[in-house]
């Protein structure tokens, strides 16, 4: 039987006591046994990052771009091995897991170009004989939070930019999924990063979380909103610096000039692949009245279509449901949905199969009011509410707590225009599913969905950076 260990100042260190991963799609498989971290060696992790910072922080900007371009050549090479342990641990489509071990080399290729484009500027100072220079440093120590969603993809978008930035990092996945980070340390490993620059703890967050927190000089979380804020109530004590990707409620509007095949597409799409478990995912699907039937009957006619099943099977469209507590409460939700006057259009029931499947499910005749509406469902779940026009939906789709991503579907560049102008969310698709992004360009959301700076592309360097301004008298004025 498998066993993995924690990485900690470059070695495998065994933990406080071993955890079965298992695969949803069939619970009683075992992928891999898993050393939890004590809170002692989640501290040796910090000081190993600690100890390894000095030099990582000043190492030659060709070092720092190999190690992170061979990280992303290894990733590519081991495609389909990795999306394949990906699949069987986390429960998307293999396709699915294949694009994500892809999507992180990428992700790697393109930070390994980052610490040669780091620059600054020098500007004449205002007294005569002096310069004055604004350079960026590394923030530090930086403690990664990881959720189960995207078990490479989250961890790599993360890890490649603050190494590339010269930081030093502690990596806690989630519980559900430490496979993945697990090989993204082997690999880095191999890569010729320095012992002690990355460092893997696994473990549950309650445990582990708060000496993280304590401990790092910025932390960067993906997951919900509840630890969300328990992690920035705890670091303000010591004004750390934090980020925060939380959830969404994702709205998309159908305006009534939408070409209807492309909308449910995008809808089907949005809302149910990755088994809706993405924090971008579709969740309210916001329909003009003009078009209304017609897009429900032809959705629900997709969906009837899609297969639902093992995830590691070529037909599949949808995998597993992550877990039992996870399946658990989106059936939670699906009596919630029904007890408040929500009409079943589509699935609504557990496979009678082992593992933890669930059919794609999709309420009609909702309102925005509906606590089907308002919290985070984390699953193949999504809501029809009708509206009267543009005006109308723009009002919907913002009533909402959270302000992730939001997407509309019509042939009208100005309603299209409109509705980007006035959406409230930190990532707007026009004629585009909510979910699935690019990974050169910022993302993130706005208000409880998103907190502290964006991440990736353009935007990675401000969180994973220090400002410096230097005065320099060098009393030279000819
Ligand atoms: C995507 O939609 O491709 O946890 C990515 C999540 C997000 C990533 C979404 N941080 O679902």
């Amino acid at each position: 039987m498998m066993e993995r260990r924690n990485w900690i100042a470059g070695r495998q260190v065994d933990g406080v006591r071993l955890e079965a991963n298992c695969n949803p799609a069939r619970p009683a498989e075992v992928v891999g046994h898993y050393a939890w971290a004590s809170v002692a060696q989640a501290q040796e992790a910090l000081d190993a990052a600690r100890e390894a910072l000095p030099a990582w922080a000043v190492s030659n900007p060709q070092t720092r771009s190999d190690i992170l371009r061979r990280a992303g050549d290894e990733l590519n090479a081991r495609a389909e091995e990795l999306g394949a342990l990906l699949t069987r641990e986390e429960g998307k489509t293999l396709r699915e897991g294949i694009g994500e071990i892809r999507r992180s080399a990428q992700i790697f290729h393109y930070a390994a170009g980052e610490p040669l484009r780091q620059g600054g500027e020098a500007l004449p100072g205002l007294r005569d004989g002096t310069t004055a220079m604004v350079s960026r440093e590394p923030v530090g120590v930086v403690a990664l939070i990881t959720p189960w969603n995207f078990p490479m993809a989250v961890p790599a978008w993360k890890a490649a930019y603050a190494l590339a930035f010269g930081n030093t990092v502690v990596l806690k996945p989630s519980e559900v999924t430490p496979a993945c980070a697990w090989e993204l340390a082997d690999i880095l490993h191999r890569a010729g990063l320095p012992a002690g620059a990355f460092n893997l703890v696994n473990g549950d967050g309650r445990t582990l979380g708060p000496v993280l927190v304590d401990g790092a000089d910025a932390v960067s979380f993906t997951g919900s909103p509840g630890v969300g804020r328990t992690i920035l109530e705890r670091s303000v004590a010591r004004m750390t610096r934090v980020q925060l990707e939380l959830g969404g409620k994702n709205p998309l509007v159908v305006l009534d000039d939408a070409d209807l095949d492309l909308a449910v597409e995008v809808a089907l799409q949005g809302a149910f692949y990755s088994t809706g478990q993405r924090c971008t995912a579709t969740s309210r699907i916001i329909v003009d009245r003009r078009v209304h039937d017609a897009f429900v009957e032809r959705l629900v006619a997709k969906m009837s279509a899609l297969r639902v099943g093992d995830p590691l099977e070529a037909a599949t469209d949808i995998g597993p449901v992550v877990s039992e507590p996870q399946l658990a409460k989106d059936l939670h939700y699906v009596t919630v949905a029904r007890d408040e006057g929500a009409e079943l259009a589509f699935g609504g029931g557990r496979l009678d199969r082992d593992g933890y499947f669930l059919e794609p499910t999709l309420f009609v005749g909702t309102s925005n009011t509906m606590r089907i509406n308002r919290d985070e469902v984390f699953g193949p779940v999504a809501c029809v509410i009708p509206a009267d026009g543009l005006d109308h939906a723009i009002s919907i789709a913002n009533d909402s707590e959270h302000a992730l991503s939001s997407g509309v579907v019509t042939r009208g560049l100005a309603a299209a225009e409109t509705f980007r102008r006035r959406s409230r969310a930190g990532l707007v698709m026009v004629n585009a599913p909510t979910a699935g992004i690019d990974y050169h360009v910022p993302f993130g959301g706005r208000g409880p969905s998103g907190y502290g700076g964006r991440e990736q592309g353009s935007a990675a360097v401000e969180f994973f950076t220090e400002g410096k301004t230097t005065y320099i008298n060098h009393g030279i004025t000819g």
